[in-house]
Parts: C-alpha cells; structure tokens; sequence
C-alpha cells in the first residue's frame, strides 16, 4: 500500500537522510511536461530553471522519451570491452551536427571537462612539445566547470573550494573577459590550453563583450594554444545559436557539451575534437562504464534531433529578446539590470526592504514561476526553449506581479 506523502513530509525526508549540499526552494516536484512542471499537490509552475539548462526541450519530450524507452527494454549496458550497436552510429550523428572528426562519450558534464583537461594535457607533451609534467591551462576568475577536485582547484569560489585541498597544480586564473590579460598568460610557452565558457553561468550569467572569443580564439591560435570551450550550459540552443561560440563564428579546439545533450532524461556528455587531439589518448587510457552506452546514444540522438526539428536556436534567440526587452521596460526599483543571450538570462536584483533575490523567487513561486537565485542578487531566468510566446509573455507578468509585491 502507498500513502502519498505531501510535499513538507517529503522536504523533511531529504533532510533527514540526504547530504545537505543542497538548499532548494521548498517546492516538491512530481510531474512535467514541457516549459511546465507540477507539484505534488497539483499546483502548476513555470519551470525558469530547465534544470540548470539540461531539459532545453522541455520536461519529457515524447520523443525523447520515446528513445530512451524503447533502448531501454533492448540493452542499456554493455560497457565499453564490447562494441554495441548504438555507439557507431551515434558518434557519427553527433560528430556529423557539430563539424568534428571525433567524439568521446562521458555522462556528467564534470566528467567531461575532466577528459577535455587531460585531452589537452597529453596534446601539449605528444604534439606541442611541452616538458614532461610542465602544461598549464589558462582558466578564468568566476568559472564554473563542474564539481571535483581537479576542477575546484580552477575555482575562485570559496563555497566550491574552501575545505577540499590539497588542490591540482597546473591551472592559471587569469580575469574573463579581459584579452590583455590572456596575450599575458600565453607568453609562457607551457601553456597549453585556454578553458572558457562562452557565457558565466554561475557567475551570474556574465556575457562577455562582443568579439572576445574570436580574440581569444585567435591570440590561441598565434600561441599554439587549444581553445577549449565548456558548452556544457551555453550549447544545445540555449543562447540563441546551436553553440555560443557561433555568435563569434569560433571553432573550438575542444568541444565541452553535456546537459541538454540528453534533453534532461539522461546524464549523457561529451567532448568533440578533431584526430590531431582526440587521437594522443589511446586505449585503456581513459574512458567510464557508463559513457558511450546504448541508452545514452539514443537519446542524445534523439535530443540534438529535435532541436534541429523545432528550431530551438532560433526560438531561443527570438523569445530571448522579448524576455529582456519586457524586463528592461519593467519598472521597479528592484531591477538593477537584465543581461543575457537567447534564454539564458539573469536579472539582477537590487535589495529593498531587507527583501532579497531568494524572497523574489519564493514570490515567483507562489505565482507560479520556478527560478534559483545565485550570489545573493542575481536570479537566473531560463526555460525551455520549447515554451511558446504566449506563455513567456504570462510568465512574464507574474515575475512583474510577483516583483511589485516587494514595492
Ligand atoms: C549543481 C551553476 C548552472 C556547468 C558548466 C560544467 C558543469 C556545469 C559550464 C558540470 C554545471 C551546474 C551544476 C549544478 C548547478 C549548475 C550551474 F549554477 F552552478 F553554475 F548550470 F548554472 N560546466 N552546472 O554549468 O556539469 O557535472 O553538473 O553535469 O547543482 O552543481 P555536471
């Protein structure tokens, strides 16, 4: 016999018997279909979060469902000491979508960046030259790549870092956005790589000027250096073209995707590069019992399918203008400013009445719209990119709605 739990009881199961690495909103999800989601006592939302930009397009896709399904009633896992039936076919699929020779199949978008690092680690000492144990990867101040220890020792946030050293040696920071101080940092004929995200997620959705990728991109070039962008939350339609670095008309060295990959049903990741790279690493080198499996090829290839099918990019890019063009013509004194690019956007929030970003979002909530504050001030506004103009348009008035409240 089940007895359905409501939504306080299950908050206090998580509580008492889950880490508390965690802080979520108190809402308790249970059911969801594209731009929206339901809670376990039926009230409807919203969701402006799309799972940090994994379900791109929207909470369980049929199709993508579909895939998922059907694969998962044949095989799901083999492991790598076989071939199976889905991965050929896939990596020629996703390496086809994105222009690159080779493909190599993570799950998390951590483990990704992971395998991009150590790509280019072994590129610098096969291919560049680099003395033995010598590499260094530029990184920039506000990344965020992920959780383990080699990519918190990148971090210069102390949540993510503080209390887990000793740290990897072998990464500089140097500020994003400021070319200068890359030309700096790529006199070292160490360097190796330059890892960026083409847009700050975590540091607030920072949008970096125009034209400094294609800098960066070509100051690597001059250096000798791969340009690795982590597109782990920036690709997959998000801002408006299939990668960011489209914006700029850059090809990354090495391609970080991960997320929206799988439209949010699956952890499914990976890292594009062309044979030059992709081939240091031979067998028994790397890899991951999950990566590569059948059920992960499926989806991922029925996910990339249909944003090219519904036109994901160009929905992003259009209702993206809407959403800032209505936020910036917004008046209140709790709008500081609106940034962002396609649907990913943030709106920072100027603090009154002692109420802050997260007093914000439990407002939105309760009007049923679904968004995470991050750094205190900043709410990021993200939904899936399938959410049709007239709901956007709703959506809208309750974050209006729930702002004024505040006034
Ligand atoms: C969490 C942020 C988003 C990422 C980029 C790699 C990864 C991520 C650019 C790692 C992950 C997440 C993870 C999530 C919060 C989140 C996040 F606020 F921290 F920055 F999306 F905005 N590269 N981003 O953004 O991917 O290993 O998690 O699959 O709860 O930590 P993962």
């Amino acid at each position: 016999m089940s007895v359905k739990l409501s939504s306080p009881q299950i908050m206090e199961l998580e509580h008492h018997y889950g880490a508390h690495n965690y802080h979520p909103l108190p809402v308790v999800l249970s059911k969801g279909e594209g731009p929206l989601v339901w809670d376990v006592e039926g009230k409807e939302y919203y969701d402006f979060l799309s799972a940090y930009s994994a379900v791109n397009q929207g909470h369980c896709h049929p199709a993508i469902v579909d895939a998922m399904v059907e694969q998962a009633r044949r095989i799901t896992l083999t492991s790598r000491a076989f071939f199976n039936d889905q991965l050929g076919p896939y990596e020629k699929f996703v390496t086809e979508y994105f222009g690159y020779e080779k493909v190599l199949p993570m799950n998390s978008g951590a483990e990704a960046d992971e395998t991009a690092l150590k790509l280019c680690r072994r590129w610098a000492y096969d291919k560049k030259g680099v003395p033995e144990d010598q590499a260094k990867i530029i990184c920039c101040e506000g990344n965020f790549h992920g959780r383990t220890i080699t990519i918190v020792s990148m971090s210069n946030d102390p949540d993510s870092y503080a209390g887990f050293g000793p740290f990897t040696p072998g990464f500089e920071k140097i500020p994003y956005n400021d070319i200068d101080a890359l030309a700096e940092a790529l006199k070292d004929p160490n360097v190796a790589g330059f890892l960026v995200e083409p847009i700050q997620g975590e540091a607030g959705v920072f949008v970096p000027d125009d034209g400094y990728l294609k800098k960066a991109y070509d100051l690597c070039k001059a250096n000798n250096v791969l340009f690795i962008a982590d597109e782990v939350q920036t690709g997959i339609a998000r801002t408006g073209k299939l990668l960011a670095c489209d914006h700029e008309g850059v090809r990354p060295d090495i391609l970080i995707l991960g997320k929206a990959l799988s439209g949010g049903v699956f952890p499914v990741s990976a890292v594009l590069a062309d044979n030059e790279i992709m081939l240091t690493i031979k067998p028994g080198e790397h890899g991951s019992t999950f990566g590569g499996n059948p059920i992960a090829c499926r989806v991922a290839i029925a996910a990339l399918t249909v944003v090219k099918e519904e036109k994901l990019a160009e929905r992003a890019e259009y209702l993206g203008k809407i959403f800032r063009d209505e936020m910036n013509a917004f008046n209140s004194d709790m709008v500081e400013l609106v940034r962002g690019k396609g649907l990913l956007n943030a709106v920072i929030i100027r603090p009154k009445n002692g109420k802050q970003a997260w007093d914000v979002c439990l407002k939105m909530a309760e009007n049923g719209v679904l968004a995470k504050p991050t750094h205190q001030h900043i709410i990021r506004f993200a939904p899936p990119l399938v959410i049709t103009e007239a709901q956007l348009r709703d959506a809208i008035e309750r974050i209006k709605k729930s702002i004024l409240s505040f006034e």
